[in-house]
């Protein structure tokens, strides 16, 4: 069954997929271990396999890549530059909707830091480039009364939040590169965010409105308990820390 089938299936879909997916891992890791140039197919693979099984089962699958694959619907639009939009708007005075031409004709930015997740994989030294945040709401002109940011993404349901002084940090961005190839569709791409000091679940994937607001609103899994400020075990927490 192809994933196109799959996706006009869902009820009956995921535990097809699921099926499949024990039936790959059994020849797949060893294989894979063997041969890293195949990491590529896997990494694809999981990502494939996260999109038709959102129940999570794909969180305990070995990924010999390190990242794993969330998302917390079961399918994604793509979108590409003739048809991906981001909206900066709410308490600006110059509310704006980029392309990805206009976002990768500012200037960019590339950091290099380790990537963990809450469940406890960690992904050492990935570089990710991109438009600082910062430049992005000084170009909106953010608004005395604007004090946290709301970001929404084109899966439908993922949000997350950011106090207006962690936006500013020159460690916040608007990623359009990851490991330094456009970001991919199963990644977030082609824009996510990359909150470098915090744990890799602020980092939305798929990108699509960052509006400024007078209150933090606590984003998708924060509404399941995580931490709402997700800094990292010694991140320098200072809302101005320079990237260092
Ligand atoms: N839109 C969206 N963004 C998301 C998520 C998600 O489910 N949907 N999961 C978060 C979590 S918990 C993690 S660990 C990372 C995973 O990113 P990756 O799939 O590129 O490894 O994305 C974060 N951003
Ligand atoms: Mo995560």
């Amino acid at each position: 069954m192809t994933m196109a089938d799959q996706e006009n299936l869902p009820e009956r879909g995921a535990p097809v997929a699921r099926r499949a997916m024990l039936g790959m891992l059994g020849a797949g890791v060893a294989g894979v271990a063997a041969a890293p140039w195949l990491q590529r197919g896997w990494e694809n693979f999981l990502g494939a396999a996260s999109q038709a099984d959102p129940t999570g089962l794909t969180g305990v699958l070995p990924n010999p890549g390190g990242f794993r694959y969330y998302s917390v619907v079961g399918s994604v639009p793509r979108k590409d530059a003739r048809t991906y939009r981001l909206k900066v708007n709410g308490l600006v005075d110059r509310p704006r909707t980029y392309t990805l031409d206009d976002l990768r004709a500012l200037p960019q930015k590339r950091l290099v830091r380790d990537v963990l997740c809450t469940d406890g994989w960690r992904v050492a030294d990935t570089p990710f480039e991109g438009v600082l945040l910062s430049d992005l709401l000084d170009a909106a002109g953010v608004r005395p009364e604007g004090k946290a940011i709301y970001f929404t993404c084109f899966d439908g349901v993922y949000t997350e939040s950011l106090t207006l002084d962690q936006a500013r940090r020159p460690d916040m961005l608007v990623a359009l590169k990851m490991q330094d190839k456009p970001v991919s569709h199963e990644h977030g791409g082609p824009v996510r965010l990359y909150a470098a000091p915090m744990y890799f679940y602020k980092s939305a994937k798929w990108l699509s409105g960052i509006t400024v607001t007078d209150e933090v609103i606590p984003g998708y899994w924060e509404e399941y308990g995580y931490d709402v400020d997700g800094w990292l075990d010694g991140a320098d927490r200072r809302g101005d820390a320079q990237a260092a």
